[in-house]
């Protein structure tokens, strides 16, 4: 089974030592395979005709043998879908010729990536295709066989459809798939994200489903760790709403993380061990992956060997957790706070008093966290956070600060005074004036009058 990480995200690419960081994570997690795919290499998707230059073909050189020295399969991405023509021999002789490079600098393992375009046929296309579908069959099929007339053979393809949502919820009933399977040679995998681009849970049965529409197990690409889409979001904490009983019905398994390189280690450490369990816990995965984690979380400037302490390490997993949950303080914590932002007021009673000061210990332990992550010596795991924990020191302050204004039982009529903190320009601009504007209930769906 294909099994390990996707560099396949929107926004800035990884450097070359944190590819080998990478490298050694996807081993250390018993994992295979590498998978070369920023979107930020513009060579990869929108300028895919372009050949390398020297100094690019020199990094991707010193990263196959990298690769290779981890024992860790290096596989090269192409992604044509943006203008290609399909019925061009020009363009396949261009995107051949791009294996042909590749090829020459040790790549042995390639994919073909056709996500995030309009699903329809070119115009150009429609005398000579049927459908969409059997266009880029006809491109993935002949770059399997010159990928075999090379001496090689691993192609995985990643459909325009690759999430049930994209097929309106109806892989069965999609033409589109259907087509794939007839048509794809049987031998090419195929990426498939789940229900969503962002599957909470990813079934048994749906896996079933799409493996028979397919003609074939997929090959999961998940996007359960990627951040690329929310910038106020980072997740560090262990794979989850995936149960062992999917690993019969696929082929594959290849997540596409944070972007932030360093923010990964639970990510990759808890999907090796998905990967590896008969049955998997995800608390047992966080724990061991935590542990081995721990070591790289050594303060600057405390006795040698002094480390962020443990529980703060935890705090910070469950802050940055999972993209459909936080970890269980933190839930804990907003329903506390919930609780005491919506008690019927003046009447404070000692039970709300007791919860704002568990909230206030919150706080206290945030800030603390915060403090001693600016004294780590790995100033790239510092930084890799730094934002989101400003983001939440300064929320939870700004919440503690409020509660201790509710306590004085404040007039109706009174406005909460900014005095302290920078309220009047702090957390407005440009998205945060759309988000007020846009009448979004708490479930995320919008109403109108
Ligand atoms: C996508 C993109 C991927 C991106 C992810 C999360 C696939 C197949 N493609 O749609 O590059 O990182 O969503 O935003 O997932």
């Amino acid at each position: 089974m294909i099994t390990g990480v996707i560099e396949g995200f929107y926004g800035r690419a990884w450097h070359e030592d944190q590819r080998v960081t990478m490298l050694d994570w996807i081993g250390s997690a018993g994992m295979n395979t590498y998978i070369y795919a920023p979107k930020d290499d513009i060579h990869v998707r929108a300028r895919w005709r372009q050949a390398y230059g020297a100094e690019q073909l020199e990094i991707l050189t010193r990263l196959i043998a990298s690769a290779k020295a981890h024992n860790i399969a290096f596989m090269a991405a192409i992604a044509p879908c943006l203008d290609i023509t399909y019925s061009s021999v020009d363009d396949l002789n261009q995107l051949l010729r791009r294996i042909d490079q590749l090829w020459g600098i040790g790549a042995r393992q390639f994919a073909l990536l056709f996500d995030d375009i309009p699903n329809s046929l070119p115009e150009q296309d429609k005398a000579h295709f049927t459908s969409f579908a059997a266009a880029q069959s006809h491109i993935a099929n002949a770059v399997l066989d010159h990928v075999r007339k090379l001496g090689g053979g691993t192609l995985l393809f990643c459909p325009t459809e690759y999430c049930a949502r994209f097929a309106n919820m109806d892989v069965p009933g999609s033409e589109y798939l259907n087509t794939l399977g007839q048509s794809l040679d049987p031998e090419i995998g195929v990426f498939w994200t789940g229900p969503e681009i962002v599957s909470a849970t990813i079934t048994a049965a749906s896996l079933q489903e799409i493996g028979t529409v397919l003609r074939r197990k997929p090959v999961i690409w998940d996007n359960f760790h990627a951040n690329d889409y929310d910038i106020r979001r980072v997740f560090a904490g262990p794979l989850g709403g995936r149960a062992s009983d999917i690993l019969p019905y696929i082929s594959g398994f290849i997540t596409n993380p944070n972007n932030e390189l360093d923010a990964n280690f639970v990510p990759i450490h808890t999907t090796g061990a998905f990967l590896a369990a008969a049955q998997y816990d995800e608390d047992q995965a966080l724990a061991a992956a935590i542990s081995d984690w721990h070591p790289r979380f050594e303060l600057a400037f405390g006795p040698e060997g002094e480390r962020l302490p443990d529980d703060e390490l935890r705090l910070l997993i469950a802050l940055f957790y999972q993209p459909f949950q936080c970890g269980a303080e933190t839930i804990e914590m907003l329903g506390l706070a919930k609780a005491l932002l919506s008690a019927p007021r003046p009447a404070i009673t000692d039970e709300w008093h007791q919860g704002a000061e568990r909230l206030r210990k919150f706080k206290e332990r945030i800030t603390s966290l915060f403090d001693h992550m600016t004294e780590l010596k790995d100033r790239e795991l510092f930084h890799t956070f730094h934002p989101y924990l400003w983001e939440a020191r300064e929320e939870v302050t700004h919440l503690v600060t409020y509660l201790d204004w509710l306590a004085q039982a404040p007039a109706t009529e009174e406005v909460f005074p900014s005095r302290d903190r920078i309220y009047n320009f702090y957390r407005q601009g440009f998205a945060v004036a759309i988000q007020e504007m846009l009448p979004r209930d708490e479930k995320g769906n919008y109403h109108h009058d």
